[in-house]
């Protein structure tokens, strides 16, 4: 629903990431190994899998329908603006040719680089491309032990982080960064992932939280690419020399917006389609199209992004219940997109069970269930100039908040109060 009213909007910040709160809405990609094993992206950890008997998914590595302009093109017919793969996650595999590995995809029987046509694809159909990369890495042999790394009980691991040196491993981390920073153009985010307090464990060397050397590796991320939002998960300092780009709230809606040392900082919550980010074939808890979106509204009405993760199945493809969810999203964002791009928390408190999201002097009302009649709206009465649906811009009515309450509709229509006539039943859009 659409009403126009007289509050001006306040103007965007002019700069290199002024993109990101109007584009609102981006999608997360999860591949990796853990797509064969097919039963979450933490079954490395999860099983205690050693390397040897983990190396049975990168000898069968083999996406033969992987087709990024087909991930691409169902991302844009979702609405999603931008895009996030994970270039690299904790089991350590990387879908690119890095010259610091042999951990990759060009050394599995899949045989190519994926990034390469992963960010053609993407920016075709018009979406920013970002990389997900992992700050933990259980298959580089200088990376600790420690206490969530799958050989966490092996009777060995003692002896084994003696030789290890995290130090090594933060170079390789730069190493890589740079390529990836450097091989594929422009890339408007990176989501590192992640800093974990506590990580001494078993003998590890360990030097506290930021042992992987973070204000190094951002420091080398601002000056390859000034423009690029990088995510919240390095444990960097709070001090004001390492403004924020990204908090990231994962697999929930924040009650109140995030805030930095009480100042507001961009946001974005990343959730799954089920259970799992990477690919899991037998889990079973889907979202539902109303939970769809109502996440994306929700996020928005309260100033955020979304981030809603796809894990594709080994042979590189969206499995249909991904796709049935991605075209949930595409047919309300035919409809109401206008309501989430560039649209921000409103200044009118939403009555029960509906939410505002605001643009400029457009207010949306999102009803997330279907009342009887009348909705009241505090506040709002008088300001109101127009109402109409989105989905097809028929006009809404609402009562005259000057006149006498009359009893035998039973409506009360007080002052201040904005009641919209809905009709009885709900448009079938
Ligand atoms: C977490 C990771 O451990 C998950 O596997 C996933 O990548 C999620 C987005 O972030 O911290």
């Amino acid at each position: 629903m659409d009403s126009a009213h007289t509050i001006s909007g306040s103007a965007g910040v002019a700069d290199g990431k002024a993109w990101f709160p109007q584009d609102r809405f981006g999608m997360f990609i999860h591949f990796g190994l853990y797509a064969l094993a097919a039963r979450h992206e933490w079954v490395q950890h999860r099983e205690e899998i050693s390397p040897e008997n983990y190396r049975k998914y990168f000898e069968n590595f083999d996406p033969d329908l992987y087709d990024p302009k087909e991930w691409a093109r169902r991302a844009r017919e979702a609405g999603m603006k931008y895009v996030v793969l994970t270039a690299k996650h904790h089991e350590g595999f990387c879908l690119w040719d890095s010259k610091f590995t042999d951990y990759k995809a060009t050394n599995t029987p899949y045989g190519k680089d994926l990034l390469t046509a992963y960010v053609e694809a993407f920016r075709a159909e018009g979406l920013k491309v970002g990389f997900y990369y992992s700050l933990i890495d259980w298959h580089h042999p200088q990376f600790p032990i420690d206490g969530i790394h799958p050989l966490r009980n092996h009777p060995d691991a003692i002896e084994m982080n003696k030789s290890r040196d995290v130090r090594h491993y933060a170079e390789y981390m730069r190493n890589q960064v740079t390529e990836l920073l450097t091989g594929f153009g422009e890339i408007s985010v990176i989501w590192f992932d992640f800093s974990y307090p506590n990580r001494e464990y078993r003998g590890m060397p360990g030097k506290g939280r930021n042992d992987w050397e973070s204000e190094e590796l951002i420091g080398l991320v601002r000056k390859l690419q000034p423009n690029i939002i990088v995510g919240d998960r390095l444990d960097l300092p709070t001090d004001g020399n390492f403004p924020k780009d990204l908090a990231t709230p994962e697999q929930y809606t924040p009650r109140v917006a995030p805030t930095i040392n009480g100042q507001p900082v961009r946001w974005e919550v990343c959730h799954t389609l089920s259970g799992s980010w990477g690919y899991h074939r037998d889990e079973g808890t889907w979202k539902d199209e109303g939970q769809l979106i109502n996440i994306l509204v929700d996020t928005v009405a309260l100033g955020g992004n979304l981030l809603m993760n796809v894990g594709p199945t080994a042979r590189g493809t969206f499995d249909a219940r991904a796709n049935k969810a991605l075209a949930t999203y595409g047919e309300w964002m035919d409809v109401n997109s206008r309501s989430i791009y560039g649209a921000g928390p409103s200044e009118f408190k939403a009555p029960n069970g509906t939410k505002f999201t605001q643009k400029g002097n457009r207010l949306y009302l999102h009803l997330q269930n279907w009342p009887f009649r009348h909705v009241h709206i505090e506040g709002l009465g008088r300001k109101v100039k127009y109402a109409q649906f989105l989905h097809d811009a028929s006009e809404i009515h609402w009562l005259d908040p000057d006149a006498e309450v009359d009893s035998n509709i039973g409506v009360a229509v007080g002052d201040g109060i904005l009641t919209l006539e809905l009709p009885v039943l709900k448009p079938d859009v």
